[in-house]
């Protein structure tokens, strides 16, 4: 397997691209080594432009859910591309997008949408505040929710994976608002409450995606929702990793807390440039028009993205993947399990769905600071051989695999034979 055409292409890239990426994870900086450079993908595999293929565990960090270029998601922009690209004008695929939206999620009487799941969580953000009338945000430790000034702060995703605690540029005065808690521990919630009497609301991460996955713990949400309604405070549900792709209606659905306001991102786009907010109609009504809260976009609700969302959305609902995604899941986590203990190397997976990582710790991993525990030395040895066996990994120990429902039984033994070289090399590091 050789990477000379990437390598090539990311020497060009570094003229006039910033580290040749448009994202920092796609960096490959905490694994070492340069970037791939993707030439096309089918269903569940993709293929690089040195011509090497791979079972695609990223699938764009999430949005893929069906696999790449489904059919019918295919046919659904081709026949929108016809009619324009964007109009600045409302157009009738954001109301059917809309009404799927809607459907799945019981908390939202109405959605507004933007262009990323970063805009989806400022604005879901900022409508807390215009709701309360108040402006501390509770985030938790290890939760990343886009890159929008108050809250890159103890986040998880690209920050984690580069160890930046925070990031420059941003004022103190941008944070000022911004209250840190651990995750699965309401304690450290209720503590703020205890100090601050302006806390509009939590935003979290329904399932912990960006620290690597971490799953909420029996009953956390519902509790962490009750108390907030003793305060008068909202809870803010960051559902762009996992709406749509836990089940239909989210985490949410599964957890039984449904959220005062949720944010979505990446599968309700199915891979074009969609994200979305949404509540009860009393909160949405403080948005503009309707309200004094104002955010607007020219390109949001653009009807070819809307397309892209319209018909992986229904696709989806078809295929109802579920369980099938809880079955493979559950075989690739027996998969690690086993491999570490063939070859005596700790490990421990978390998984929920069709999201799930390892992380190379004997500790069980419920919060940010455990996950920390893992070795990423090990984890830059697991990525490289996972890659050379032909399995396309995020370049982090702290991004959670997803799955496609294009996976197949030949996928899943490709999988098993990767992570069985991969555990062995890492034995032999040891
Ligand atoms: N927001 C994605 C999940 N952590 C990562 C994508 C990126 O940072 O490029």
């Amino acid at each position: 397997m050789g990477f000379k055409k990437s390598q090539k292409l990311y020497e060009k890239g570094l003229v006039n691209l910033v580290g040749a990426v448009n994202s920092p994870v796609r960096a490959f900086t905490s694994v070492g080594g340069n970037p791939l450079f993707i030439k096309r993908g089918r269903g569940s595999q993709i293929i690089d432009v040195d011509g090497n293929k791979y079972v695609d565990l990223v699938l764009s960090y999430g949005p893929m859910i069906l696999g790449h270029r489904h059919k019918k998601v295919q046919k659904a922009v081709h026949k929108a591309l016809k009619n324009g690209y964007s109009f600045g004008a409302s157009t009738e695929n954001e109301i059917t997008l809309a009404k799927i939206v809607c459907d799945a999620f019981p908390g939202m009487d109405k959605v507004r949408f933007v262009n990323s799941g970063t805009e989806a969580v400022l604005s879901g953000v900022r409508l807390a505040r215009a709701y309360t009338g108040k402006d501390k945000i509770i985030k938790f430790s290890g939760c990343y929710h886009g890159h929008q000034d108050s809250l890159l702060v103890a986040a998880g995703s690209g920050l984690a994976t580069l160890s930046i605690p925070g990031s420059k540029g941003v004022p103190k005065e941008a944070v000022k608002n911004t209250l840190i808690a651990t995750y699965n521990d309401l304690d450290s919630v209720k503590k703020h409450f205890e100090e601050h009497s302006d806390i509009a609301g939590v935003i979290i991460e329904p399932v912990g995606g960006n620290m690597g996955v971490v799953i909420p713990q029996n009953g956390f949400l519902k509790e962490l929702k009750d108390f907030l309604h003793t305060k008068g405070a909202l809870l803010i549900a960051d559902e762009v990793m996992t709406g749509f792709r836990s089940k239909f209606g989210g985490a949410q659905e599964l957890l039984g807390a449904e959220a005062d306001i949720t944010c979505l991102g990446k599968v309700i786009g199915g891979g074009f440039p969609v994200g979305a907010y949404g509540a009860r109609n009393e909160i949405m009504e403080c948005v503009a028009p309707l309200g004094g809260m104002y955010q607007a976009g020219t390109l949001s609700g653009n009807p070819i993205a809307m397309a892209g969302g319209i018909s992986t959305l229904k696709e989806l609902k078809r295929q109802n993947p579920y369980e099938k995604f809880s079955h493979i899941g559950e075989r690739i986590e027996t998969i690690l399990l086993h491999a570490g203990k063939k070859y005596n190397v700790d490990v421990t997976v978390n998984r929920f769905g069709s999201m799930m990582n390892p992380f190379f710790t004997k500790v069980a991993v419920t919060n940010f600071a455990q996950a920390q525990t893992s070795d990423t030395s090990k984890f830059a040895i697991f990525f490289w051989e996972m890659i050379k066996n032909g399995v396309f990994l995020p370049p982090s120990q702290f991004e959670a695999w997803f799955l496609s429902s294009a996976i197949s039984e030949e996928d899943i033994s490709k999988i098993e034979n990767a992570v069985d070289k991969s555990f062995q090399k890492i034995q032999e590091s040891q």
